[in-house]
This record gives structure tokens, sequence and C-alpha cells, in this order.
């Protein structure tokens, strides 16, 4: 009790003001830096646009990204807007410094105290408003002055030929209480346009390309932008990404020239106020981010200490279950943030880069990172975020349906489509950006990229039974995809296997040196996703009354897959030639493409012993060291396997190897699927239902056991659960239908019948 006495009562006030929520806090700003945007400084997003926020004293720093302002394969920094306070400029007599943001809101705040008067900046991005808003205010009338100054980063003069990708010219105009971007990169003909609005009881005064506010107690800023893409195939290109040259790139046309929009979503917030448009805002973040809480037992003390240190703790062994809570509610508030019906899908960074040239240019990297952004969406009650993707997917679909014809002719496989033929084939190799398909399967990663894309579909009709989402996009993805994974195969004694086949990424040395992709036949990532799309497509083939070419093949070739052989070691094999474990391939690689099966994938499941057993062997060689994402993978699979303490050891690597103070996953570098990754694999650990019935605090780890509960976490059948355990085992246990009509679902605890409210609608 005594050691309470220790916090102030100012850090006390402002923790019992968040109670319940989580908070990501600092007592110093990010560093303006390449470094300090990827280590230290905080995202807020809405989808259509992200932002970072620095919370520099005597400037401010908020970077923007537009997801589709793409220099060629390449997303880039959209804008940094400035706002400098020359009165601030001795930053080192500010005093009360805080910098945080709240996951439940979805706002940041910058606060300080400088010259007794206590200066506060709060900022937020609204989804339904399309909105930037930063409201500033002094608490001495008349205190709070300051300059808006946005840069348009990294121009460059228009190009030919080959110089013509990095073209871009920014344009800044000052007006009264407005100030006008607009934007122009060359190579996709993108046109941008963003607009500020100043309200404030102060004075604005126009300088040059910057609007100055003085006297001010408060003051609101209202930010909103966009570009003239569009999503449909055409975006796509007609050589779609294979590098042709300039001629086959798309454009973008100019009459989408997006100023009037924007300017309208402007007009509209000024009008409505500060008040109305943060309301709007929180009822939206709020209301999604509220439908799941997770109570791990944190300490009230963890809520005092700011993020970086109580980081730093759990590096040296501390476990916070605070920050594991906080870490697993940050990867729904980044999707959130980040995915919405209609903004573009989240990409390998979210919606947030701070480049000129993106890491793997900010795209949706198919042989395992944008499934995995999706992996948390539906178990962890967002189902709606997963929309964006699924109209990418659809808007590109059809693009690519003459790589499945090239992919099938150029391997030789023969069964290549005729014209009018399998409308709806398609396929997908690793890259796609907002304005390429780069190509069909191939090189390091065989056709079951299509089967681990699908898999997140069948994933949304299974969590949601949402007839609509099912005949709009889930069918059609699956359909197609199965007419196409029905074709790469041929039949070799009995079996049907993937005639060209990559586990991803998986090299093999050479005796003179040098490394190559591994390539074969019917390797485990392709059968076992080509077995699961199979399976699953069938499955939806007969709730919809479907029989067809596609599904008379799907039922000729299901089961004929081999999709898990057990190894000589006692492992599942990566590849069919491969004996004894790691004799083929990287022995610790950071994909672990053959347990696919098990996560995302259901075949390996508790019906299947012997392949659980096998599985449990790779994954122990494969080894609990790698880059972010690799480790969130690992992570689903040992919740599968039901080993909580593995699970918790993983987590814990993520955490204190792989986390950046700003909780965002690193690679490195800053890749976002970790952070997806790692929040569905705590879920995975809570709740699975993949088996058939509804498995309750499957690896609770000792950490967790003694007490907790959770709410909200979703199981498929379409059913929410709430569950509070002590001691390990559930206590109470509500099973809420999502839909009138569903039945009771079963619900197990270890292996057993439990006991559980039903809800039914
Ligand atoms: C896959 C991974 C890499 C990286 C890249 C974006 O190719 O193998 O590790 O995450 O995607």
């Amino acid at each position: 009790m005594k050691k309470c006495v220790l916090f102030s009562i100012a850090a006390l006030s402002a923790v019992l003001a968040f109670a319940g929520d989580h908070v990501l806090w600092y007592d110093s700003a990010a560093e303006d830096s390449m470094k300090g945007w990827e280590e230290r400084s905080l995202p807020i997003g809405c989808g259509w646009f992200g932002v970072n926020v620095f919370g520099g004293v005597p400037s401010e720093r908020l970077q923007v990204t537009e997801p589709t302002l793409l220099t060629r394969r390449n997303l880039t920094n959209a804008l940094d807007i400035r706002l400098n306070f020359p009165k601030h400029a001795a930053w080192w007599s500010a005093k009360n410094y805080r910098r945080d943001l709240t996951l439940e809101t979805g706002v940041a705040t910058v606060s300080y105290t400088f010259d007794g008067v206590d200066f506060k900046r709060e900022y937020f991005t609204s989804y339904p408003a399309r909105m930037l808003v930063m409201r500033l205010t002094a608490s001495k009338k008349g205190a709070l002055a300051f300059d808006l100054q946005p840069e348009v980063p990294f121009q460059r003069q228009f190009g030919i030929g080959k110089e013509a990708w990095i073209g871009r010219e920014g344009h800044l105009k000052a007006e009264g209480n407005f100030l006008d971007v607009t934007q122009r990169l060359q190579w996709h003909n993108v046109r941008f346009f963003g607009r500020f609005a100043v309200v404030t009881d102060g004075k604005v005064t126009t300088l040059d390309h910057t609007l100055e506010v003085a006297d001010a107690t408060e003051a609101t800023v209202y930010f909103s932008c966009g570009t003239n893409y569009r999503l449909c195939p055409e975006s796509f290109g007609a050589a779609a990404g294979e590098f042709s040259g300039e001629a086959d790139e798309p454009k973008m046309r100019d009459e989408d020239e997006p100023s009037e929009a924007v300017k309208a979503r402007v007009a509209a917030a000024v009008a409505v106020g500060y008040d109305a448009v943060k309301r709007a805002h929180l009822a939206d973040v709020g209301g999604m981010m509220r439908r799941v809480d997770l109570d791990l037992g944190a300490a009230d003390a963890d809520r005092l200490k700011p993020t970086d240190k109580l980081l730093a703790e759990h590096a040296q062994g501390r476990a916070s279950a605070y920050l594991e809570e906080t870490y697993f509610q940050y990867g729904r508030y980044l999707l959130v943030s980040s995915s919405r019906p209609g903004t573009l899908p989240a990409s390998l960074q979210g919606v947030w880069t701070a480049y000129d040239k993106s890491p793997w240019g900010s795209g949706y990297w198919h042989n395992v990172n944008v499934q995995m952004n999706y992996w948390p969406a539906f178990v962890g009650n967002l189902a709606e975020c997963f929309e964006a993707y699924a109209a990418f997917n659809a808007a590109f679909r059809p693009v690519t349906r003459r790589f499945a014809a090239k992919y099938l002719t150029d391997r030789g496989i023969g069964n290549v489509p005729a014209d009018g033929e399998a409308p709806d084939i398609w396929c997908v190799g690793t890259a796609v950006y907002p304005y390429a398909v780069c190509g069909g399967p191939g090189g390091h990663s065989g056709p079951g990229t299509g089967g681990f894309t699908t898999k997140c579909f069948k994933d949304w009709w299974d969590f949601t039974r949402d007839e609509k989402a099912l005949k709009q996009y889930v069918w059609p993805t699956l359909h197609g995809m199965a007419d196409f994974l029905t074709r790469c195969v041929v039949e070799t004694n009995g079996l049907w296997l993937s005639a060209f086949s990559a586990s991803p990424e998986q090299v093999r040395y050479l005796p003179q040196g040098g490394w190559e992709y591994v390539t074969t036949v019917g390797c485990a990532f392709d059968q076992q996703m080509i077995h699961e799309n199979n399976a699953d497509t069938l499955e939806l083939a007969k709730i919809l009354g479907v029989k067809d070419a596609v599904t008379a093949k799907i039922e000729k070739q299901l089961g004929k897959y081999e999709p898990v052989i057990v190894g000589e070691s006692g492992q599942v094999k990566e590849f069919r030639e491969e004996k004894k474990y790691g004799e083929i391939g990287e022995y610790r690689h950071r994909h672990i493409s053959q347990l696919v099966g098990l996560y995302p994938g259901t075949i390996i499941n508790k019906n299947t012993p012997a392949w659980m057993a096998a599985a449990k062997y790779s994954l122990t060689e494969r080894g609990d060291e790698s880059t972010g994402w690799a480790l969130a993978h690992r992570l689903n699979c040992w919740a599968r396997l039901g080993d909580g303490e593995h699970c918790h050891l993983l987590l814990g690597n993520l955490l204190s190897k792989r986390t950046n103070a700003n909780l965002w996953d690193m690679h490195p570098p800053f890749q976002i699927d970790g952070n997806f990754g790692a929040t569905s694999g705590v879920a995975e650990m809570l709740i699975q239902s993949h088996a058939g019935f509804i498995d309750l605090l499957p690896a609770l780890p000792k950490a967790w056991a003694a007490k907790g509960a959770y709410k909200g976490l979703c199981a498929r059948g379409a059913y929410e659960v709430d569950c509070a355990w002590a001691d390990g085992k559930p206590v109470s246990v509500t099973v809420r239908a999502k839909k009138a009509g569903l039945a009771k679902p079963q619900v197990r605890f270890a292996d057993k019948p439990c006991a559980f409210d039903f809800v039914s609608k």
C-alpha cells in the first residue's frame, strides 16, 4: 500500500481517467528522424490515410501517409505537417511532458506546461469524417500561438523514360483560414489534394505557405485529403506488373481529381464543429474497440509506467500482463485504423510510411504477410475490416486470369482454360500493389499462396455467417481459386500433386557457393493449401447447392492430395523428397510453410494426433528466434498445439526482441504483420473453434492462469464468447449468437463439455 504514495497526484488522475483502457504513453517526444518515426512516433489512422505523431515541443511533426500515393510500386511519404511553436523554442523549460495514445478511443495527445501555462494538443483521425482533427488549447487566455506549415517531401522533377517513375511535384496555397496542398506524381498520374481549415478564437494570418495563429486560447485544425485513385481492374494496368515499361502502366484519370470532395468534407466538418466530429469518431472507434475486452490481471502500477519502460522491464524478464493486454489490443487498434470498408487494405506497413521508397514497397505480399494482417479480424470481432481486402482482391482478380493461363502453359501442365470457360478463375503470386499485380505463382512461392488467401474468406463466412458476403465475395473467390488449383495438379501414382511447387522462399545452398530457391513437385505448403481450398469450396458448394465442373473435379481429387506426410525424424515433411527434418532448405527458416495446415489451416488438429505430434516436432526444430511475423506465426501454431507455456515464451520474444517503443513490430524493418499475427496468436491461446466445437482456454499459460477474463472474442458458427477463469479453469462462460436461429454450439474445456449460458438472438 505504502508504495502508492510514490505516485504523484497528477499521474494518478491521468490513470483514473483512462481506467480500463489501454494507453501507450511516453515522457518524451519522438526524435524527428526516420529512427524516431519507426521506433517512437505514435500511429493514428482512419484507413483512408495514416498519421504519425512525434510530439516535439518547439515543433510538432505529423507525418501523413496516403496509401494510393505511389511512385511505381513504392509507397511514399505523402506529407509532413509542421506545427511550430516559436514561443516554446526553449523546449527544455517544458514541464510535465506527456505524449500518449489511447487505443479504445483512437485519440493521441501531447501535453506539457510552459511558463506556468498548460498546453495540450489532441489528435484523432476520423473514419466517418475522413479527417485528421488537431485540437490545440492553452490554460491561459490568449497564450496559444503556432504556425501551420506543411511540407511535401521528396519532390523531384518530372522525367522521361526510366526517370519518370520518381517525378513528383507539390504546391501549397494559403488563403484566409485555409491551406491547400496539391501534388502530382508522374508515373501513374496520381493527383493528390489536401486541405487544412483553422477554426480559432485567436487571429489567423496568412504568410506565404503558412497559416499563423496568434493570441488564441484554442484552435481546431481540420485536414482531409484524397487522390484520383480508383479501385477497379483497369487500375492494375495492361501489363499488370510485368515491368515492361511505362506504356503498360495504368494512368489515373484527371477527371477523378479529388479536390471538390476534399473541400466538401472539410466544409462539412467545420460546419458541424469539433464536438460533433469527435463524438462520431469516438462512437466509431470505441464501438469497434470495446467489442473485445481482455483482462489478464494487469497490475495497476503498470498503468503508471511509460510504455517504453514497461517494454524494457519485459525484456529483462519481468512480464507485464498490462503490456500483454495492450499489445493484444494494439493489433486490433492498428487494423481498425488501417483497413475499413471503402479504403485500401492494410499493407505491409499498415497505412504508415515515412519513407521515400518504403520496404517491399508497402505492398500486399501473399505468401504470408497480407493474410496475417487479417488473422485477428474475425476472432477479434472486427470482421468489417476485412471488407477492404475483399474489395481489393475482387478488383485485381480479373487481371490475374491470364497469369493463371500463362502459369499453366509455361509449366506444360495443360488444363489451360479456353476463352469463355472458367470465368472466375484467378491466381496470385506474391506481390500485389494498388497499381500492379506482379504476375502469378512461381519463383519462390508455389500456387498454394491462393489457398492461403482463400482461407481468410472462408473464415469470414464461418465467423459471421454473412450471406451477402458469401455470395458477393466468399464464394466467387474460393470457387475461382479452386478452379485454378484443381488445374495446377497432375496425377502421379494415384495422387494429385502440384506440378510446380515451392515452399515459400526456402533456399538451398549450392556446393559451388551461392543459393537458389528450392522448387519441386507437391511440397507440403501447396498440397495443404490446395486441400484446404478445395475442401472449403466443396463445403460452401453444398450450402449454396452448386454442382459444376469445378466441384466435380474437387470430388475426384480431394483425398488424394496427401497434404501431410510424417518423415523419419517424426516431422511434417516440408518436401516430399525429404527424409529427415531439415535435409532440404534452411533448418531454421523464418517461414513455417509446412505447418500452414495447422494454422491458419485446420487439417492438422486435435482429431489428427499423429500429425499434431509431427507438427510439434517441426515447430520445435524450427526454433523460437526469427523475424517478427515469423515469431507470430509460430505463436499461432503453438496455440493450436495447446502449449500455453511455449506461446508465452514466443510472446515474450516478440515483445522483448521484435517490438519498438511504439509497439510496432520489427521484421526488421517495421512490418505490421507481426503485430496482427501476435494479436491473433493471443486470441488463439484463449479460444479456438476450428475443430467443430468451441475450445475454451486451449493454451492458457501459467502466467495468466490465476485469474482473468475476456469478453467478445468470436467463434466459428457466428458466436461471441465471454469467459472468466480462475486457477486456469473457466468459472463463467456466456456464448451469444450473432444471428437469429443459431443452435447452441458445443463448448469444451480441456477436451470435456463445459457449462455455459447461451444467449440467442
Ligand atoms: C516475405 C517474407 C519476408 C518479408 C517479405 C515482405 O517475402 O519472406 O521475410 O516479410 O515477405
